[in-house]
């Protein structure tokens, strides 16, 4: 038999990606990910990036951790605002995205360098498998607001992202967002 830890529990998500009741939220702003856009315009001061509000449970792989994102639109350079990113501290393990609001690209990257980057919109589902590293990028005007549901024990390595950054970066373009290559990527290439 298998005596639960846990009840049952609800969480109401708010139209603007704010979870009720609040259990917990990380605030991100440009000062704490410096070191991963390219190039900081004097002018731009120290603006919130983005928000976690977490749904937290025991860190065991027998419970899911789940939380929301919300994103802000806006660019540093010619980069949109987007997640520190990581890897998960125990590489195997997995992660499900659900887009509510906004538009973005879900950049992830394995180890030896492969790339994928996959749209991020309402209602888009995306999967990120096992031992791929994952930022997201707000492309749009409007919050990116998404719910992120991942293995208990996964925990976040940043450390591997913060010293080789991802392969490829989002950018500003003429035409809309466009991947380009990471020139200060020091990771793998593939
Ligand atoms: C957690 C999941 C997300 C991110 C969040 C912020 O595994 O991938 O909840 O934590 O989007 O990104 P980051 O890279 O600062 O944790
Ligand atoms: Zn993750």
């Amino acid at each position: 038999m298998v005596k639960p830890d846990l009840s049952p529990f609800t969480t109401l998500l708010n139209e603007d990606g704010t979870l009720q009741p609040e259990r917990g939220v990380v605030e991100r702003r440009l000062s704490d990910m410096k070191e991963m856009f390219q190039k900081i315009p004097d002018s731009i001061g120290d603006p919130i990036l983005y928000h976690v509000y977490l749904i937290p449970v025991p860190e065991k792989n027998s419970e899911l951790q789940s939380s929301t994102t919300v994103l802000y639109p806006g660019t540093v350079g010619s980069e949109y605002y987007m997640t520190k990113g990581h890897f998960h501290e125990i590489r195997d393990r997995s992660e499900v995205y659900m887009g509510i609001s906004g538009e973005g690209r879900l950049v992830m990257a394995t180890e030896d360098g492969e790339v994928a980057v996959e749209p991020m919109r309402p209602g888009s589902i995306n999967y990120v498998p096992g031992g791929w590293a994952h930022r997201s990028v707000n492309v749009g005007e409007e919050p990116l607001v998404f719910f992120a549901t991942y293995v208990g024990d996964a925990g976040h390595d940043y450390g591997t992202i913060e010293e080789e950054g991802f392969p490829v970066l989002v950018v500003k373009g003429e035409e809309g967002p466009e991947v380009v290559e990471n020139p200060r990527y020091t990771g793998r290439t593939r």
